[in-house]
């Protein structure tokens, strides 16, 4: 089993309800059990003017699956949520990241692990260190000693790890 962290992301629709039923898709995954799941976060967003707040949160899995078979599915989930959302906000509503897998560095054509933004976003670092204030990069730098480990900017704690319970 190799544990594998996942970054949940939403702004569009009843983003809430969003996050939850991703949730509940993620805790019915083949050959992965859900160990983890950060608080829920509010925050700013980064890109394009004009969206509407995210809630991010993450989550961690461990899995016998492979980094591609996992992307894959966090896609399938991605895009039973966003047929929905399509025809009523014509944007997607739902982002799934595959922010960590276990100690691996991958540079694919399709993925990049960690996730390229990780390390300069505090609304990945700080649900990921709600995981495991332990956890570090394959490079062996702590999560916790990164500046994006600060909230702030926009970002605050709305519930609390049980959420989607
Ligand atoms: N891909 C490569 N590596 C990965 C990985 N580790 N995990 C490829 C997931 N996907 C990965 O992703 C585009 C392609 O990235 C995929 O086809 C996959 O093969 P996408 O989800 O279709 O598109 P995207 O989400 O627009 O791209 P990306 O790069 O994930 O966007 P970002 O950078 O995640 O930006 N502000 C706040 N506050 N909170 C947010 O959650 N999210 C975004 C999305 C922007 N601003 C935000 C937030
Ligand atoms: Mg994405």
């Amino acid at each position: 089993m190799t544990p594998a962290c996942i970054g949940l992301g939403a702004n569009l629709g009843d983003a809430v309800s969003t996050l939850k039923s991703a949730v509940a898709a993620l805790r019915t995954l083949a050959d992965s059990r859900v160990v983890a799941l950060s608080c829920l976060y509010r925050s700013a967003p980064v890109g394009p003017a004009g969206q509407p707040d995210y809630l991010n949160a993450a989550l961690q899995l461990d899995t016998t699956l492979t980094p591609h078979a996992l992307l894959s599915a966090l896609q399938a989930i991605e895009n039973e949520h966003g047929r929905v959302r399509e025809v009523r906000w014509g944007a997607r509503t739902l982002d799934l990241d595959l922010l960590l897998f276990g100690r691996d560095e991958i540079v694919s054509a399709d993925l990049t692990v960690p996730h390229t933004e990780l390390t300069a976003r505090n609304f990945v670092v700080c649900p990921l260190l709600d995981i495991d204030a332990g956890l570090s990069l394959p490079d062996g730098r702590l999560l916790a000693s990164l500046p994006a480990a600060r909230d702030g900017n926009g970002l605050v704690a709305i519930a609390d790890r049980h959420w989607a319970d």
